[in-house]
């Protein structure tokens, strides 16, 4: 008898070929429709939007089934401005003399710079923390596997609850990030992954008008 989990029946419903590339079509059109944002209203969000949306990301595949993350949710005015301040000074470092000139070339068409008001308008900051192992209660320390990976595929699941119920998000990586561990208390074993301000957009909410690579440039087909 092995230890684990019971095993149950995995019955999905499936659908007809012209059923399935309609659903396929239409989710790709709502996925492209998403956009990255940097002007965020300041209206409050229901707690239990966030708690649905975080749920769907911890739903996201994990090495081991680990689930290796943490998700940090700051909603408090005080911590949110504490933290854009020591964003803003790793950023400003980062922007006037840690990026070599082919990045800043590559940001400007983005015009993004150094200053980061979103941090403290957007109602939430949830800040995503990679478990590069686990700390147990006696104090022992657990393996976890493809932890990187695991947490990138919950920030892609993250992104795409936040976009389905209407929200907008900017993902945002101060850097070094190492700060929001200290600003937050965090255990030695949880590393800032990614910082992702959530919100309704601004009424005057402006994106670049960027274009996405075609199929051609994206796949190769081995047929
Ligand atoms: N972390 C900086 C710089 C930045 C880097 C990349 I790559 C972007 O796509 C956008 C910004 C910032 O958040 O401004």
């Amino acid at each position: 008898m092995i230890d684990g989990y019971p095993f149950v029946s995995y019955s999905k419903e499936t659908f007809s070929d012209t059923e399935t590339v309609k659903r396929s079509r239409e989710f790709y059109a709502w996925m492209d429709s998403r956009r990255t944002v940097r002007d965020f209203s300041d209206q409050p969000v229901p707690r239990e939007v966030i708690e649905n949306i975080l749920m769907t990301a911890s739903s996201a595949p994990s090495g081991a089934h680990k689930q290796p993350w943490t998700f940090c949710v700051i909603s408090n005015t005080a911590l949110k401005t504490k933290i854009r301040q020591a964003a803003e000074k790793e950023e400003f470092e980062s922007y006037n003399s840690r990026m070599p000139e082919e990045w800043l070339k590559d940001l400007r068409p983005l015009q993004t710079d150094w200053k980061k008001e979103f941090l403290e308008i957007a109602p939430y900051l949830i800040i995503v923390f990679k478990k590069s192992y686990e700390l147990k209660e006696d104090g022992s320390k657990g393996l976890v596997y493809y932890a990187t990976e695991s947490c990138g595929i919950a920030c892609g699941f993250l992104l795409a609850a936040i976009h389905h119920a209407g929200l907008a998000a900017l993902t945002h990586t101060p850097s070094p990030m190492n700060f929001l561990g200290k600003v937050l208390n965090r255990p030695e074993n949880e590393k800032a992954f990614l910082l992702i301000p959530v919100g309704y957009p601004a009424q005057e909410c402006w994106v670049p008008d960027l274009k996405r690579k075609a199929i051609q440039e994206i796949t190769q087909w081995y047929e």
